[in-house]
């Protein structure tokens, strides 16, 4: 069974990839989208995950006969009324992962309450209508400084309590059993192995 997925996010694609077989789904076959590279980018104007999920993945669905999902993420900093939010990709002018951290920790800088949360919303979509969408989220704090090697995007300030560490501190395996990909991922696969028999 093909299932593929709308990302131009090379750190996405690589949880994708690792997702499918260790969640216990060896039959689902997570591809990407042949010439995503060449569609005309999809705008993401929501004013929430949800909304860009959908968008994202009913406008791809136009570009393929198999089902297809796509991810809208970010983090959610409370002490920033919820910012960076559905502009985590691009906070800064930048909208590099380096510069985008760095506005972060700046605009924390002081603060006592560090509190902030991933969220991950997937949408289904196939042949050009919505399916259904999945909310993960996974709860931590804003590190005083970016730590580890590993992940992508915010992953080097999002420190982890059960961890006792940042996400960019672990390996993709141990981030997925816990993140909020990880979190939706699941319940699109659960999902999609009930409600689409496709050979
Ligand atoms: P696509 O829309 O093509 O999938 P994108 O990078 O533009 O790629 P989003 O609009 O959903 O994706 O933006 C998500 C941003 O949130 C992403 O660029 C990261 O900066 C951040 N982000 C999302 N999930 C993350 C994670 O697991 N770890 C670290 N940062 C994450």
């Amino acid at each position: 069974m093909i299932l593929r997925c709308a990302t131009t996010n090379a750190g996405k694609l690589r949880e994708f990839h690792l997702a499918a077989e260790r969640l216990g789904f060896p039959q689902i076959d997570i591809q990407p989208l042949d010439g995503l590279k060449q569609i005309e980018p999809c705008e993401e104007d929501g004013a929430t995950f949800e909304e860009n999920a959908v968008k994202k993945a009913v406008y791809y669905s136009r570009y393929t006969a198999d089902p297809i999902f796509a991810d809208d993420s970010g983090l959610e900093v409370d002490a920033l009324g919820g910012e960076p939010g559905v502009y985590s990709a691009r906070y800064s002018p930048e909208g590099t992962d380096s510069e985008n951290n760095r506005l972060v920790l700046e605009r924390m800088e002081g603060r006592a309450d560090r509190t902030a949360r991933f969220v991950c919303v997937i949408a289904l979509a196939h042949e050009g209508r919505l399916a259904a969408t999945f909310r993960g989220t996974v709860e931590g704090r804003i590190a005083q400084g970016e730590s580890g090697p590993h992940g992508f995007g915010y992953d080097p300030l999002f420190y982890y309590p059960p961890f006792g560490c940042t996400f960019g501190e672990v390996e993709r395996e141990r981030k997925m059993r816990v993140s909020h990909r990880g979190e939706a991922l699941r319940q699109l696969l659960d999902y999609f192995f009930l409600n689409f028999h496709i050979e």
